[in-house]
């Protein structure tokens, strides 16, 4: 008999072979109590789940009492219970590696958009506005060689910290829980603690997970300490910023300016006052989103389920203690 998996999310047809050949699989739309319901039996049969975006708290881990390994398809797993997930000896797999440097594409992306002002100016030229040779009011602000301040060195800020150093002339400063040498050896990053990196930076580029600690690490107080002209970049995950905070300093222009790939809220509601401002890029959390990274990210998370269900992890894993 073939263990019993929950899918929660479409996968290309390769990998949901590939997820059949192990398991048996049923494909379900989502992780809603009316849904887990809807399934109970499955439920209480499945010994493995794997998608993305859906909550796994200790709720639906009740109902679930064979559930042996849990594989997200993404590296952030904000979603899950980790605490409930280790008192029940379940493993928690996910992706940290396919997917660093098409994120960090995605932040060069914000920074250079926000700075040059990309989206507001071409919308300008397809309402008709471009009539003439361009003035001061279409101008942005230059990104090459202004001080980069990364706000978490993983591995998708130390990816941000090569584009930004060795393609744009940037100085890095940085800010995390620990010193990171390999940053500070390629890219000559100086450390700083975060009220230092706040005062100095001209880009605040967050890229941190979201955990307690994380909550709101951005309210008005650091806001308040940043340049006018500095420009704030969150790709990590949206709670890390007070939102409301972040609306009133762009009102203020305590800081220059935005670019946001992930909110408070997501999708973010069309009456968000963030899409009122023009000097906020707003992207549909779209960090990881080509078709090559999506493909490696549930690539991994199938082979990282086999890999859990089998006993055999190596890699991808957050609680390894669980497996002691
Ligand atoms: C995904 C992400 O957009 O990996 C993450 O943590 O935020 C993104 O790459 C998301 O989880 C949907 O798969």
């Amino acid at each position: 008999m073939k263990p019993e998996v929950v899918l929660y999310k479409t996968l290309p047809d390769d990998l949901r072979a590939r997820l059949d050949a192990h398991f048996t699989v049923t494909t379900i739309k989502g992780l809603t109590p009316e849904i887990v319901d809807e399934h109970a039996d499955l439920f209480a049969r499945a010994e493995g789940i794997i998608g993305s975006s859906c909550k796994v708290d200790d709720a639906l881990l009740q109902k679930m009492p064979k559930l042996r390994a849990a594989s997200t398809i993404s590296v952030g797993y904000d979603n899950f219970d980790v605490d409930a997930l280790n008192q029940r000896g379940i493993v928690l797999m996910h992706t940290p590696t396919v997917l660093t440097e098409t994120v960090a594409d995605t932040m060069m992306a914000l920074v250079l958009s926000s700075a040059r002002r990309v989206v507001e100016v071409a919308g300008r030229v397809k309402a008709g506005e471009w009539q003439r040779s361009i003035g001061p009011d279409w101008f942005g602000i230059d990104v090459h060689h202004k001080k980069m301040g990364i706000l978490g060195m993983g591995r998708i800020g130390l990816a941000l910290a090569q584009r930004a150093h060795h393609g744009f002339g940037m100085p890095i400063l940085y800010n995390a829980r620990r010193h990171h040498e390999e940053a500070e050896t390629r890219f000559n990053a100086q450390y700083c603690d975060l009220d230092t990196l706040l005062q100095e930076c001209d880009f605040l580029c967050i890229s941190l997970p979201l955990t307690g600690q994380t909550h709101h690490m951005i309210g008005r107080e650091q806001l308040a300490k940043m340049k006018p002209s500095a420009i704030l970049i969150n790709a990590g995950r949206g709670p890390v910023v007070d939102e409301q905070a972040l609306i009133a300093a762009l009102k203020d222009k305590t800081i220059h300016a935005a670019g946001l790939d992930v909110f408070e809220q997501e999708p973010l509601p069309a009456d968000s006052e963030l899409l009122k401002l023009p000097n906020v890029v707003a992207l549909p959390h779209i960090g990881s989103a080509t078709h090559e990274t999506r493909y490696g990210m549930a690539r991994d998370a199938v082979e990282n389920l086999i890999a859990a269900l089998a006993g055999k992890v190596e890699k991808n894993c957050v609680n390894p203690q669980v497996l002691r």
